[in-house]
């Protein structure tokens, strides 16, 4: 059936130069970067809630975006229109991968066994369309925070009825996106997390998190699911206070319930800024932990402060994003999922596809020069250069054999003067301006 993106041509690449609007300048999904198709290394991926289920409403108003399936037809023949849609969609950005929520893929019914009737039944209609599409599924995952039965929370709810609720959901969900071939499946903790203390028993809380997670990493094992499970980190919004703050939280709540070499993080932009890092360091962090599993790409806004999930347009923080990400060994079976929406007032299917092609391309241009930097290798010489002490005998002692009295010793008779060296930060910078700004791409 028609939708509101069938009138649309595929996104082609058309290479810098061109001045075509709807075409990539960058993402030339077939060119071959360290040996790979650039398309194997980014794995993009649209976001289903927002790119088909965002209806433009916020706190101060309600829906601006209204598209053919919201308004026609019993819920299950609108899902279907929506999946329609969306493969419309994912076939005019020519787009290797997708993402879902259970929520925003399939309509709640009145009861568990209704709301779980209607999400396999529309998975199933999900794996039809796939038999005839490209794209293929990036992650599930269950949304855990709308209903007003998570509003306390849902692994980490005091009411044990919604801890089972929740596991069920999970279970399913974790069946269908193994059914569907996704190859992550994801956990982002909604509302675990607190408002207060006064009513919060954090310790048991956290504990049950962690039962929860062991019970779903035991499942994933038993039916054979061979994708990643992923942790997403927020540190706050919609709760004040979200127990899977940031990674080096969340490795530290892994390693507790020793699942560190069974879990990674989906690390999302607008989610490090809101825990006062930068997406780099979300990223470098989880390359340094062996945790690094899957990006959600957006933005924030630094003047407004809270998720705006924006379409990402900064050059410079993409890049030095897409440097971590190689160094850490790439995304594996992870992608680079838009987890970003319009603005309320971009209401055209026009404007869904402008914010796509925007962010892939700057991702490429990232992702390509951050290539580049490596193979040309100066940035990392001033690296390596910085370190290079480490390259002595007695320093390597040091971190394998000595103990504090022997490096006291050895400091002591050598009288040891460290002198103080230039970060060469500006130095840096100019380096890293240079090649971001005026790649040869
Ligand atoms: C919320 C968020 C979610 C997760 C999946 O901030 O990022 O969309 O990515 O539940
Ligand atoms: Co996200």
């Amino acid at each position: 059936m028609a939708t509101e993106f069938s009138e649309f041509d595929v996104v082609k690449f058309e290479g810098p130069d061109s001045t075509k609007a709807l075409a990539y300048q960058f993402y030339n999904a077939e060119k071959i970067v360290m040996g790979r198709p650039l398309k194997d290394h980014l794995r993009f991926a649209v976001a289903y809630w927002h790119s088909l289920a965002m209806t433009g409403g916020d706190p101060f108003g309600g829906p601006t975006i209204h598209r053919n399936w919201m308004s026609t037809g019993d819920p299950i023949s609108q899902a279907k229109m929506k999946a329609d849609a969306a493969f419309e969609l994912f076939r005019v950005l020519d787009v290797p991968f997708f993402c879902f929520h259970d929520a925003d893929m399939a309509p709640a019914g009145a009861t568990l066994a209704e709301t779980l009737k209607n999400f396999h039944a529309m998975a199933d209609y999900l794996g039809d369309k796939m038999q005839t599409s490209k794209t293929k599924l990036l992650w599930g995952t269950a949304n855990l925070f709308s209903a007003p039965r998570f509003m306390a929370g849902a692994s980490t709810n005091p009411d044990p009825e919604v801890f089972a609720w929740s596991a069920a959901t999970v279970k399913h969900c974790m069946d269908v996106t193994k059914q569907l071939g996704g190859q992550n499946y994801v956990l982002w903790g909604g509302r675990e997390g607190y408002e207060t203390l006064l009513n919060t028993d954090m310790k048991q809380e956290l504990d049950h998190m962690g039962r929860f997670l062991s019970l779903v990493v035991e499942y994933k094992h038993k039916i054979g699911f061979d994708g990643q499970i992923l942790i997403e980190p927020k540190p706050k919004e919609p709760t004040s206070h979200q127990y899977d703050f940031d990674t080096a939280t969340v490795y530290g709540f892994l390693k507790r319930y020793g699942l560190e070499n069974e879990v990674r993080v989906n690390l999302e932009a607008n989610h490090a800024t809101l825990a006062g890092h930068s997406f780099e360091h979300e990223i470098a962090t989880a390359g340094a932990l062996g945790i690094l599993g899957s990006l959600d790409i957006n933005r924030g806004d630094a003047l407004l402060g809270w998720d705006t999930d924006q379409f990402p347009n900064d050059l410079w923080t993409m890049t030095m994003s897409m440097y971590h990400v190689i160094k850490a060994g790439g995304l594996g079976k992870g992608g680079c999922n838009f987890d970003a929406k319009v603005r309320r007032q971009s209401f055209t299917p026009e404007d869904m596809i402008h914010a796509h092609v925007g962010g892939m391309d700057l991702c490429a241009r990232a992702f390509l020069t951050a290539a580049e930097l490596i193979d040309d290798g100066n940035y990392d010489a001033l690296l390596a250069e910085r370190y290079a002490g480490w390259q002595r005998p007695e320093a390597k002692a040091m971190l394998k054999s000595m103990t504090l009295e022997e490096i006291s010793a050895r400091a002591e008779k050598d009288e040891i003067d460290p002198q103080p060296r230039s970060g060469k930060q500006e130095q840096i910078e100019n380096l890293l301006m240079r090649s971001i700004y005026s790649a040869k791409l």
